[in-house]
């Protein structure tokens, strides 16, 4: 088997070397015809669109008007779901963030890492700086490749020095250009880092961050409830950032400390900034949005605009700046040669840790669109997501219930761009994600904290596992029991009636599709080893 796997590999990187000479010379080709027809000058832009990937952070199936959503509005959002590929059955690899981000960038299922879990800001980097990823991939393609927002697949190789360049990160693993927060809106470093630099740092006031002890004399969430202007539930007691309670503590760099209410602006600006400069070239933009995650800090314009308490308000907040980033790719009059995918890392939660009203003021919004579960969890809602693509006169208009996953996105771009990159992971899906075919791929196998499960065709396998079926502090059930479950999506969308006593055919079925799939794993290099 590992021979197999040694000349597949071996196969891959030739073939890889063949297409992109044949890529090359036919791109050579192309440009002498380009020079002399107009037309023949689209088909070189459409080898080569731009690519954008805007990611929201927690966000649920049901929280867009797109996807079934009554009580909220997001006319933004819709209108790339309206006009683009809607998919019903579109998944991120893992209901939490840091591992289906890893699965978003690199193509392979976050499960083979070990480390592929959520971090500490002070975490370091889990990619491989010699793993394939989706900006390298396409750096190799000929595009300017850049992220903007939140990172949190660590930085550094431990021990970090937050006041020199902090590496390797993005920059390291295929982004030219990053802008970034480390890990998530309630994690220290509370700043933001330009290619590996604190943004703003002054160098006489060092900024240190420890997630283990506080520093000397430097009030907390837990010591000091009389400095906060937002209350902490469970966690994020350490220290206190704009009246914020956070995770982990950090002293010093006080110039460079973002403004919460500020950060969806910021980052916008950044975006826009991003496309404007690099226009004249093809570009990738991971435009990684830090909304509805805890802390939920809507901008003043928009508190109070949803009548949902600040988790619906920052929806509303980035429904908008997504209408505002799409206004800058039309003024730019670069929409007709942009794929935008719009998706989200993981399922929704409502009281994440702050006591923010978002279980008080829902109302009769259901964030999940009514699938099981939510955050953290191997029932549907932690994993199927809301998951778009759009490009403007290339994709028409249609609902797909296609089984997709962000993992996926890795081939399928490289196939949009004319590159043979792959892994053994992401299946390149290209029509499905243009819209083209209903065809997605048969299996997937989802994560929730190092636990998996399987979703093949319209059922939904859970393997038993040990642990509590519910987390009480955010009040969602895990998907965890300590039998079997099966349930058929298609008729059961809300895993309700367990069939796995009474279908023992297809639970044998799945039971070994999954045990195939998961089989023993080499860490992170994508490649399964089957006993
Ligand atoms: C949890 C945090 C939660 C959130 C999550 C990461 C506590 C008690 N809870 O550990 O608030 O930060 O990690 O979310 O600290 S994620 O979307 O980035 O995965
Ligand atoms: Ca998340």
């Amino acid at each position: 088997m590992i021979h197999l796997l040694k000349n597949k590999k071996r196969y891959i990187y030739v073939s890889l070397a063949i297409a992109t000479s044949i890529f090359i010379s036919s791109c050579k080709e192309t440009k002498k015809e380009a020079d002399n027809s107009a037309k023949n000058k689209t088909t070189m832009e459409t080898a080569k669109p731009n690519i954008v990937v805007i990611y929201m952070d927690d966000l649920g199936y049901g929280d867009i008007s797109a996807n079934g959503a009554t009580e909220i509005t997001t006319p933004n959002i819709d209108k790339l779901a309206n006009e683009g590929v809607r998919f019903t059955n579109g998944y991120a690899t893992s209901a939490t963030c840091t591992p289906s981000r890893y699965g978003l960038l690199t193509g392979v299922y976050p499960w083979r890492n070990k480390d592929a879990a959520i971090l500490p800001g002070t975490a370091p980097l889990i990619i491989n700086t010699e793993q394939t990823t989706i900006p390298k991939m396409l750096k190799k393609q000929g595009y300017a490749t850049g992220i903007v927002g939140k990172w949190h697949l660590g930085l550094g190789q431990g021990n970090v020095n937050w006041n020199e360049r902090v590496s390797p990160g993005p920059n390291e693993v295929g982004f030219d250009y990053s802008y970034i927060m480390a890990a998530t809106q309630d994690r220290v470093p509370t700043v933001y880092i330009k290619n590996g630099h604190v943004d703003g740092l002054d160098p006489k006031d060092p900024i240190e961050v420890d997630y283990s002890k506080n520093y000397d004399n430097q009030p907390t969430g837990k010591n000091n409830p009389e400095l906060l202007s937002m209350k902490w539930h469970h966690g994020h007691n350490n220290s206190i950032v704009n009246g914020i309670p956070r995770i982990g503590f950090m002293k010093g760099g006080e110039a460079a400390k973002w403004s919460d209410v500020d950060m969806a602006d910021h980052f916008l600006k950044e975006a826009k900034s991003y496309v404007t400069e690099h226009k004249n070239e093809p570009f990738f933009l991971y435009y990684a949005l830090q909304q509805p995650h805890v802390p939920r800090t809507p901008h003043p314009r928009f508190v109070g605009k949803s009548g949902m308490g600040p988790r619906g308000d920052v929806i509303l907040e980035a429904d908008w700046i997504i209408g505002e980033f799409i206004k800058t790719l039309e003024e730019e009059k670069l929409l007709e040669n942009t794929l935008i995918v719009f998706t989200s890392d993981n399922g929704p939660v409502l009281n994440d840790g702050y006591f923010d009203d978002a279980v008080e003021k829902l109302g009769k919004h259901t964030p999940t669109g009514g699938l099981r579960g939510g955050k953290y969890s191997l029932f549907d809602a932690g994993t199927r997501v809301p998951f778009i693509t759009y490009w403007k006169g290339k994709i028409k208009p249609a609902v797909s219930n296609a089984l997709v996953c962000q993992v996926d996105l890795l081939s399928s771009l490289a196939k949009l761009t004319g590159s043979n990159t792959t892994t053994n992971d992401s299946e390149q899906l290209l029509d499905a994600f243009l819209g083209k075919s209903n065809n997605g791929r048969k299996h997937l196998i989802l994560e929730a904290n190092k636990k998996t499960a399987l979703r093949s065709g319209d059922w939904a396998l859970i393997p038993p596992y040990k642990g509590k079926a519910i987390n009480t502090q955010v009040n969602i059930e895990l998907g965890i029991a300590n039998e079997y479950q099966l349930y058929n999506l298609k008729e059961d969308k809300q895993q309700q009636n367990n069939l796995a006593d009474t279908n023992a055919k297809k639970l044998s079925e799945l039971v070994s599709i999954y045990t195939q799939l998961r089989g023993e794993t080499t860490e992170e290099t994508g490649e399964l080893e089957l006993k």
